[in-house]
């Protein structure tokens, strides 16, 4: 999977060597040259998402964590690639300078994946969430991403219909995420039937239990788990040479010693909910708000546990794409480039 699709462009071919985009000649997503070296050249590349800083972190701290993931990865010998949308451009690997605008910006839009033509052609700057972030990555041929919290169904769904397009983009975009499961405030047993039916595997990293965000067992199992990277790994290019469509989800516990207490997580969540309700805090507003109100509640505490899940989530990313990076390169040894994604001494009796 190396290599650009034909709709993405890298940062030298704007110029228009290799624009591709419609009518206006303009490349549609601009990947930057480190990350379309890296892939070229099959060294490990992890998305990571900007929603984070633009919408989930206080400032100033949503810098800190943004630029942390990266020097975080850099050191591991992986590049990073953050994406968002910088005055109208999808981009993947926004520089310094541009995550340090993003994260000072006021009242950027959180681009879902349907919000992104919107913002494209208006100019405007947004975070991506993972909706947004798994599509960009994929079409830049990155196949890992960290992130904290997915997005999912929301309590009263039945009613309100709020499920996060994250679900349904995640059942079409081939690529890993790796989290710490949902947002702490989601249904969580509704978003794992909702998995379940999208198709989209849902792996524990060395735990059988769906870890709850800020928590490290949400109460829900799951079926399967990994001990490795390595195993990661395996799962991974079984999952593409199946040619299956949809992402693989690993779901990475917080540090036990570093979650907020269990016993706290029912009454905070329900004081947030309170008062987001007492407020009329609805839509896509209601993450920002609550997560503010945990913030507070836990005087900062959640904020701590927060940046903690995110740094455990960035190392495990890297590593992961480390791993399938290693073997990429050792089934392109065997087979001298290619795979052979269909064998035909199949024995077993359909
Ligand atoms: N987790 C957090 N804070 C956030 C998000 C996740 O702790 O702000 C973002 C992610 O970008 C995720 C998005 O993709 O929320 C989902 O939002 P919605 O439910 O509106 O689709
Ligand atoms: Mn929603």
């Amino acid at each position: 999977m190396t290599g650009l699709p034909p709709s993405a462009s890298s940062t030298r071919s704007t110029a228009g060597a290799r624009s591709t985009a419609g009518t206006s000649g303009a490349p549609a997503i601009r990947v930057a040259e480190e990350v379309v070296q890296a892939l070229a050249d099959g060294r490990p590349v992890v998305a990571l998402e900007s929603t984070i800083f633009t919408h989930g972190l206080p400032r100033p701290r949503n810098l800190a964590v943004a630029l942390e993931a990266e020097q975080q990865l850099r050191a591991a010998g992986v590049v990073p690639a953050t994406i968002g949308v910088h005055a109208g451009v999808p981009t993947v690997g926004l520089s310094t300078e541009q995550i340090t605008e993003l994260s000072a910006t006021d009242g950027l839009d959180k681009v879902s994946l349907r919000d992104l033509p919107v913002v494209a052609a208006l100019g405007r700057h947004g975070g991506t969430t993972v909706a947004a972030t798994a599509f960009l990555a994929h079409r830049a041929g990155i196949r890992v991403f960290s992130t904290g919290g997915l997005g999912g169904v929301h309590f009263g769904a039945s009613e309100s219909f709020d499920e996060s397009a994250d679900m349904t983009t995640l059942a079409a975009t081939p690529v890993t995420v790796i989290s710490a499961g949902v947002k702490s405030i989601l249904d969580i047993r509704a978003t794992l039937e909702r998995f379940e039916t999208l198709n989209i595997p849902v792996i524990g990293y060395r735990t059988r239990k769906y870890p709850g965000f800020y928590v490290t067992d949400s109460g829900h199992e799951i079926n399967f788990s990994v001990e490795t990277p390595e195993e990661a790994a395996k799962v991974i290019d079984a999952r593409d040479r199946l040619d299956l469509p949809q992402a693989v989800l690993i779901a990475n516990p917080v540090d036990p010693a570093k979650q907020l207490p269990p016993e706290e997580l029912d009454g905070i969540l329900a004081r947030a909910w309170a008062e987001a309700e007492r407020q009329g805090i609805t839509g896509n507003a209601s993450t920002p708000f609550l997560l503010d109100h945990i913030q507070r509640d836990t005087g900062g505490r959640s904020l701590e546990v927060n940046v903690e899940v995110y740094r455990g989530n960035v190392r495990l990313g890297g590593e992961i794409a480390t791993a399938l990076a290693a073997s990429a390169a050792a089934a392109a040894d065997v087979t001298g480039g290619a795979t052979a994604d269909v064998t035909t001494d199949v024995t077993s009796g359909a």
